[in-house]
């Protein structure tokens, strides 16, 4: 197909809200910007089992351990159909992790904040997990098909996610004194940084007017993140908890919730690599993979002697 055709099919494609699959023609900068968000998404899944895995081993009780240890195999499975998903753009896992561990693509802002108490895996499921629902949903619906249908997958996790995560602040706030302070603690420190979640505000975001264009993206940042405190304070005030935001109030007019004014200083130096805990995170990271360079190696050098063996029989 002529690039002039393909272009013509592409606006077509996007035009009809249907899916843009991996043989069609797309422009460089759709793909680019797909690369970029879709390796963002992937690292974040991958780098968000740090923080929770440090509890693992420090669960309350066995069943508790037994739910844990599954949602953190169900992010590292998140993170393995989105790297699939992203590979069938043409970039290959290995360059993404080398462009993850050199600090050239990111990953959320949000787990570079450290996990003090247990509590704070109940504030990751209901508060992290939540916004990551609000975000996926959405992009459940977004133009390329891989993308796309690796979504439907991930959000019916993510949903168990945050329901364990709430089940652990239900429980914390029905418990002693000490225990309700231990959640209104995770709260205070982990309402503002899932809030940041969503990225910049609109007029600050760079990606936003094209990814609309493209309906790579299908609600711009504030709206998302107006949709997730819209949902989350009935839910806090359920629990008993107050949320750290002396300018929270509820507009009778439009319905919403209004928030005080996010910390933008501190979003950005974080995602620019000096939050409270980047270094550790990317160093724990890259160990990982270089510990596990001989079962890759044994792997592709097991596959490469199947193939051999078999292409001589045939
Ligand atoms: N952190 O122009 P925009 C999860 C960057 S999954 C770091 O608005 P965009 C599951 C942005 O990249 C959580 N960087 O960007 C889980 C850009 O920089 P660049 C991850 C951020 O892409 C739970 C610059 O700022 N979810 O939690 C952040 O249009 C529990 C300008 O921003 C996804 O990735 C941030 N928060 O909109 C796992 C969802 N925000 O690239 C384990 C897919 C912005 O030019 C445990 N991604 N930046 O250098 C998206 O929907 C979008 O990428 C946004 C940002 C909405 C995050």
């Amino acid at each position: 197909m002529s690039e002039h055709a393909g272009r013509a099919r592409f606006a077509a494609i996007i035009e009809a809200d249907e899916k843009v699959e991996p043989r069609d023609w797309m422009p460089d900068e759709y793909r680019a910007n797909l690369i970029r968000q879709m390796a963002q998404h992937a690292h974040s899944e991958v780098i968000g089992m740090q923080p929770e895995a440090n509890w693992i081993t420090r669960a309350p009780t066995l069943m508790r351990k037994a739910i844990l240890i599954a949602k953190v195999q169900d992010e590292a499975g998140h993170g393995l159909y989105l790297y699939s998903a992203a590979e069938t753009l043409g970039v290959s896992r290995d360059e993404l992790q080398e462009m993850l561990h050199s600090g050239r693509q990111k990953y959320s802002s949000i787990f570079n904040y450290p996990t003090l108490s247990w509590a704070d895996v109940g504030a990751i499921g209901w508060l992290v997990d939540g916004a990551a629902i609000v975000n996926q949903i959405v992009l459940q619906g977004t133009s390329y098909g891989p993308y796309s249908r690796a979504m439907v997958k991930i959000c019916k996790e993510e949903s168990f996610h945050a329901r364990q995560g709430y089940s652990i602040m239900m429980a914390l706030v029905e418990g002693s004194d000490e225990q309700k302070a231990m959640a209104q603690d995770a709260i205070d420190r982990w309402w503002w940084p899932a809030l940041m979640m969503f990225g910049p505000h609109d007029a600050e975001s760079s990606h936003s007017e094209r990814s609309m264009a493209w309906k790579i993206k299908r609600i711009k940042n504030d709206d998302l993140r107006q949709m997730f405190v819209d949902q989350t304070v009935p839910q806090a005030h359920y629990l008993g908890l107050t949320i750290p935001d002396p300018d929270l109030e509820f507009d009778e007019e439009t319905g919403h919730w209004r928030i005080g004014e996010i910390d933008w200083d501190e979003f950005w130096r974080t995602i620019k690599g000096d939050g409270p805990l980047n270094r550790e995170r990317i160093a724990h990271k890259v160990k990982a993979w270089e510990d596990g360079r001989w079962v890759r190696e044994a792997a592709t050098e097991y596959a490469r002697k199947q193939r051999a063996r078999l292409g001589k029989s045939a």
